[in-house]
């Protein structure tokens, strides 16, 4: 009876209907006493199979979930960007690079550079990503948070830019109206990798 429901709720492992049987829930301390007197040993290398080949079935189904899980956000990321790249900024534009191998090195190029005031700064990413522009709260000049805040489009945090994953995607900063002095930031999925940067703001 017990064996006759197992069959019925596992048919894929018809060849194998034995081995499957300890898989079957509450039954199965009952159900191994039962197949270990009356199945070799060869069966539980089966049973081992068996699982092995569900796991990896698994394993596949959830891979492709994850592809598509991770498509859905992707396309709609690039959707938002436009809106912050499409008004061309009024002022001088100076374009930053963000690099990096996947891995162990990531760098804004240039890493340091100075900006008259009303210029846009623009990352562009380059490789290596995800990445973003990040200010440090305490490292920016009296006055500037406010005014980075609302030049940064699609804030992840304050003073936390959006993470940019398409590559060549970029993400501009008018530092119109922002105080000068210098500005520290730091690339959010890369800090540790001494991914920073200091943009001085001078006439
Ligand atoms: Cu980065």
């Amino acid at each position: 009876m017990l064996r006759e429901e197992a069959r019925e709720l596992s048919p894929r492992r018809a060849g194998n209907q034995r081995g499957a049987l300890p898989f079957r829930g509450r039954g199965g301390y009952l159900v191994n006493e039962f197949t270990s007197t009356h199945i070799p040993s060869e069966v539980e290398p089966m049973r081992l199979t068996a699982l092995a080949v569900l796991v990896a079935l698994g394993a596949t189904a959830c891979g492709g979930g994850d592809k598509n899980a991770n498509a859905a956000p992707a396309a709609a990321t690039p959707a938002a960007t436009p809106a912050a790249t499409t008004s061309a900024p009024a002022g001088p534009v100076v374009e930053v690079k963000m690099t990096g191998n996947g891995t162990s090195v990531a760098a804004y190029d240039p890493k340091t550079l100075t900006i008259a005031p009303g210029t846009t700064v623009r990352f562009v990413n380059v490789s290596g990503g995800p990445h973003n522009i990040s200010f440090y709260g305490d490292s920016i000049p009296a006055g500037a948070a406010a005014v980075l805040n609302a030049a940064m489009a699609n804030r992840i945090d304050n003073l936390e830019g959006a993470l940019l994953t398409t590559p060549n995607e970029n993400y501009d900063i008018s530092f119109a109206g922002a105080p000068e002095g210098v500005y520290k930031g730091f690339c959010l999925p890369h800090q540790a990798l001494g991914m920073k940067i200091t943009i001085t703001v001078k006439k």
